[in-house]
């Protein structure tokens, strides 16, 4: 009897041991949290050091990449929302995901990283923008935006934890900050429970039209940025860049984007074709609002600028409204990393900082994105992970949003599907000496034309060195740029001959990078009778 009790006993102790080693490992894989805004130019991250961010700087952010790694050379696959939340989401491009521009479905069926780390696991959340349609699976809490959301009383989309029922619910307040708040309150359930958590907090902010939480109205009043020097540009050699819509001084909404009033004296908006975004604020924030834009707005009524003047200034005010955006964000990911450190999370969580594409400040006259040029072509990414990244690390390979879903399993420590065409950035963060060897080049192809903005369909590939692009659809041109002498992009080198071996390695070098990502020739069809329901003129 004795014996058996022992066994028995020694049997309990052996499974309380496996137990304990079981939470043990559990626990040593990392949290991860990935915050993610729309739209977020790298000119606008002071850790960048850009000029433009050092008069609107971002401290919290900068946080991230001084205790861990900034990433240089960071692209997206497809310039625009959507899409790059798909390739983040699958570690598959656009042609290989489905999800080629914004309208298309997202199939919801597809394996992702967060599905993959939950079925290993992880308690997995997702707040914020979603914009990929339908319901997002693979995660065990998720409070969504409605489509591309709203600063103000945002409408959110969730599980009722009650009646179990989805239930759309406008929340009054700003979405930047119930956005970081909600992360938090997740976060305040996770914090003690046994599981590793992934959690992904997406803003909307700094997305179109760029208003900012009342308390920054006039954050960046008294501040002159500088505008590039193309601001004026012609598009010489690219027929793309000079029959787009997106210049600030031709393309922006007067009422919608810039906020400015139809006359002296009158609170009423310009051009404002969609009130929606206006109409939702109480009467509270209105009079806040209005008190704020009143006097800046007055003073430009007065001014009675000319052409060239109003341009300028026009850059000025959407450099400021979407800077003053930023500053909301920035509070949040500060208000995150406080968090994890007053509950002792902060050791054992990675936290990432990115956007879903660049963004123009005024780089060619131009806002917006869908290019493949380097402003609009640049993801910003920094991140930490104390004890394993260390602090000061600059990333210059060659890096995409492609690789971020490979990553994260990487540092779960969970199984890569094999079919994933990126690759970890662990071992990039962890042994600088390999940065040269990571990859040659990178592949792009943006797809939505004719649509908004109506940039051209387009793809190519970049080099360290050396960018080439093939513009197709209702015209047909390359373009060749050499970034160490022409970094912005000014000066089409395709029929350049000093350029002709180089412009032919590009060629193989881009033959070779469709042929790995499987790329096939369906993919440069023309325009497809859906993108032409959703032409520029039909959005006016
Ligand atoms: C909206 C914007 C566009 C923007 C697209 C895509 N107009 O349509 O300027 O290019 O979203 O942006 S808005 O006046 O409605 O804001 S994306 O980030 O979702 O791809
Ligand atoms: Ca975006």
């Amino acid at each position: 009897f004795i014996l058996v009790v022992i066994a028995f006993q020694s049997c309990k102790t052996k499974q309380q041991n496996e137990n304990k080693i079981v939470t043990e490992v559990t626990k040593q894989r990392p949290n991860i949290i990935f915050i993610m805004a729309d739209d977020h130019a790298t000119q606008a991250i002071s850790a960048y050091g850009h000029p433009i961010s050092k008069l609107a700087p971002t401290p919290q952010i900068d946080r991230i990449a001084n205790a861990g790694a900034i990433f240089k050379n960071n692209f997206c696959t497809n310039s625009i929302c959507g899409p790059s939340r798909a390739v983040i989401l699958t570690g598959k491009h656009s042609h290989i995901n489905g999800f080629r521009m914004n309208g298309n479905k997202f199939d919801g069926d597809q394996p992702t990283f967060p599905k993959m780390l939950q079925k290993a696991g992880y308690n997995t959340a997702l707040i914020g923008k979603w914009h990929l349609h339908g319901n997002p699976q693979g995660f065990d809490h998720w409070n969504i935006l409605t489509d591309q959301g709203n600063y103000y009383n945002p409408d959110f989309i969730a599980i009722n934890e009650t009646t179990h029922t989805i239930d759309t619910t406008r929340i009054e307040g700003y979405a930047t900050d119930i956005i970081t708040e909600d992360a938090i309150n997740y976060l305040d359930k996770v914090k003690d429970g046994n599981q590793p958590f992934l959690l992904m907090v997406q803003h909307k902010a700094p997305h179109r039209n760029w208003m900012p939480a009342l308390r920054h109205l006039n954050k960046y009043d008294a501040v002159k940025f500088p505008l590039p020097d193309t601001y004026f540009t012609d598009h010489e050699g690219s027929i793309a860049s000079k029959e787009q819509y997106q210049t600030i001084y031709k393309d922006m909404y007067e009422g919608h984007d810039l906020k400015m009033t139809v006359a002296k004296g009158s609170t009423a908006l310009a051009h404002n074709p969609w009130t929606t975004d206006f109409d939702r604020m109480t009467k509270e924030q209105r009079t806040i609002w209005d008190n704020a834009y009143g006097p800046k707005n007055e003073a430009m009524h007065d001014a009675n600028y000319n052409e060239e003047e109003l341009a300028l200034w026009k850059a000025q005010r959407y450099l400021q409204d979407y800077l003053a955006t930023i500053a909301s964000v920035d509070e949040g990911v500060g208000k995150i990393l406080d968090y994890l450190k007053s509950n002792g999370l902060d050791k054992n969580t990675i936290v990432v900082y990115t956007t879903d594409q660049g963004f123009y400040l005024g780089e060619k006259g131009w806002f917006d994105k869908r290019f493949m040029y380097e402003e609009s072509l640049a993801m910003p990414m920094v991140m930490m992970y104390p004890g394993v990244i260390k602090p000061g690390t600059e990333v210059t390979a060659l890096t995409q949003n492609l690789d971020f879903a490979e990553t994260f399993l990487d540092f779960a420590q969970a199984e890569t599907p094999a079919d994933m065409q990126g690759k970890s950035l662990r071992p990039l963060v962890t042994d600088t000496s390999i940065d040269a060897d990571f990859r040659d080049a990178i592949y792009y192809h943006y797809y939505d034309f004719p649509a908004f903005h109506m940039v051209k369909k387009m793809y190519g590939i970049r080099t360290k060195r050396y960018k080439l692009i093939h513009v197709y659809d209702d015209i047909d041109q390359w373009e060749l740029y050499d970034l160490k002498t022409d970094p912005k992009e000014i000066h089409n080198l395709i029929d350049d001959d000093s350029y002709n071996a180089i412009e032919r390695e590009l060629r193989i070098k881009l033959g070779i990078l469709q042929e790995k990502y499987l790329v096939t020739e369906k993919e440069f069809e023309k325009a497809s009778p859906e993108s032409i329901q959703r032409s520029y003129k039909n959005f006016e």
